[in-house]
């Protein structure tokens, strides 16, 4: 499962928070497809409580009311065209599958779907499920039912997450349900799952689970793929429970990489140490990895969160995203956030008065408005996703640092990138593995059809080539790459 199954020579997913079905649709077939991207992570597609107080709260989604597929992010029809139109234009789409748990707290009520659920009673018809489908006192030993201790690996399992209905994956009847929710998705064709909670959930579980799962949908992937699956385990290190429990099944969430480059370009630890990043950083496999500057718990306090780099820090962002892209390690995903007042970060999606989600309008400059912030579509974020396509299978090259903050290095013959973490002036001469040319520097501008917006940079036969980087440039990075040569 640790595969991403995206379409060939694509290798970056974008996490489009709390976007519609609809604008998703649309951001397939006008910007991820063109760009290169190879998929998208959406919401959770499944109904979920609807929560009034705070109002409508972007966390309301991951608390699961059925498996029918009805948020507010739209409806079962316009998620199968979500799905047929994304996947046309080869991009995938990937789950958010919470299966973890159900709704808690006392009251009744109706979800998203109009479905109702009363968790007092442990009543959820939609599916249905019903009290024996759900861990109690057999299962969890802690007072109120609650997960408490992070130091016991049962507690972390078998009790409830913050109060939320914890579901007894062990037995047939509950794997069964969720294996045919997650079937659905398949037999309309999502490319795979990332997997909510999954510190959560025991890894024997999952293993069952996802063994029950059919191949993908053969109408957009090649007979006997295997869902792309990727387990969001929050590991730091000084838990019961870690990553490494969960690498042999599917793919995990790195959130170590963003923690430790945040420090990077905060300039708390020298870039020059990145030399060796990867593996020899205490992280994952290469292949196990997923890795991201931010998420959307993290970016708000939440999952963990805190001390990570965010769309509101946008220089040293894009640089953290920069490195990220340009280097070797892992499989990438971009944030695309929407904005919200950090006192509140149970904010949800920019909405109309009814509460509905808003549309993403785009300008024509290519942004977006409408507290969409859209960091998938920020120039040099989306010409590095460009990057990382023309040097994949190369190796790092050519690594250069002034022993400082000051850093490049290549992709064997395919790529280079200079970035100036100093503030001070960068102008150097360097290898580059490059073949000689005229390079388009996709930082500064796009490449088309042989002509660039941006600054060129020219690589001599003998390699080399001339780098000038302002301190103080909002933009202290150069990226060169064989696909855009002028
Ligand atoms: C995750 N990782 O393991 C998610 O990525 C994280 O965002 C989810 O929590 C969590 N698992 C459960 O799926 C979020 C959010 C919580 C929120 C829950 C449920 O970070 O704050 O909890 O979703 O919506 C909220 C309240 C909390 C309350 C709970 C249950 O913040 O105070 O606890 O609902 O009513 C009584
Ligand atoms: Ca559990």
């Amino acid at each position: 499962y640790s595969n991403p199954t995206c379409a060939a020579g694509r290798h970056t997913i974008t996490h489009l928070f709390e976007w519609k079905w609809t604008d998703i649709a649309q951001e397939c077939e006008r910007f991820l497809g063109p760009k290169g991207f190879c998929g998208v992570q959406i919401s959770p597609p499944n109904e979920n409580r609807v929560v009034t107080s705070p109002n409508r709260p972007w966390w309301e989604r991951y608390q699961p009311v059925s498996y029918h597929l009805t948020t507010r992010s739209g409806n079962e029809e316009q998620f199968r065209d979500m799905v047929n139109r994304c996947n046309r234009v080869n991009v995938r789409i990937y789950v958010d599958a919470v299966i973890n748990h159900m709704t808690g707290g006392g009251e009744s009520g109706r979800g998203t779907g109009g479905t109702s659920f009363n968790p007092g009673s442990l009543q959820f018809p939609g599916v249905p499920f019903g009290p024996t489908d759900f861990n109690g006192g057999g299962q969890c030993q802690t007072g109120d039912g609650s997960i408490h201790n992070y130091g016991s690996a049962n507690e972390v399992r078998n009790c409830r997450l913050v109060g939320l209905l914890d579901l007894m994956l062990g037995k047939d009847y509950v794997r069964q349900k969720v294996a045919g929710y997650m079937n659905h998705l398949i037999s309309i064709g999502v490319g795979g799952f990332r997997v909510d909670a999954a510190k959560h959930m025991w890894p024997a579980d999952l293993t069952n689970i996802f063994g029950r799962l059919s191949n993908l949908n053969t109408a957009y992937f090649p007979s006997g793929t295997r869902p792309f699956i990727f387990q969001e385990v929050i590991d730091m290190g000084g838990e019961a429970i870690g990553m490494s429990e969960y690498s042999g099944i599917g793919r995990v969430t790195n959130f170590i990489y963003g923690i430790k480059l945040a420090q990077v370009f905060r300039n708390q630890n020298q870039a020059k140490y990145l030399r060796n990043w990867g593996e020899q950083w205490g992280m994952p496999s290469t292949s196990d990895s997923v890795v991201f500057i931010d998420n959307h718990d993290n970016q708000r306090g939440h999952g963990g969160g805190g001390g990570v780099l965010t769309y509101r820090d946008s220089k040293r962002y894009k640089m953290a995203t920069e490195f990220m892209l340009a280097h070797p390690y892992g499989f990438t995903r971009i944030m695309s956030s929407f904005s919200w007042n950090e006192a509140n970060n149970w904010e949800g999606p920019p909405h109309n008065g009814d509460m509905s989600i808003k549309n993403v309008h785009v300008s024509g400059d290519g942004s977006c408005g409408d507290g969409w912030v859209c960091e998938h579509r920020w120039r040099q974020i989306t010409n590095m996703v460009g990057f990382r396509n023309v040097v994949m299978g190369t190796s790092l090259a050519h690594w250069w640092d002034n022993g400082n903050y000051q850093i490049a290095f290549s992709r064997g013959n395919k790529g280079f990138i200079v970035i100036n973490a100093q503030g001070s002036d960068l102008s150097t001469t360097l290898t580059t593995g490059l073949p000689s040319g005229t390079y388009c520097d996709v930082i500064s501008g796009d490449y088309s059809n042989g002509r660039c917006t941006g600054s060129s940079i020219s690589v001599g036969n003998d390699s080399r080539a001339r780098f000038t980087i302002s301190g103080s440039s909002q933009d202290p990075v150069i990226a060169i790459h064989i696909g855009a040569k002028i």
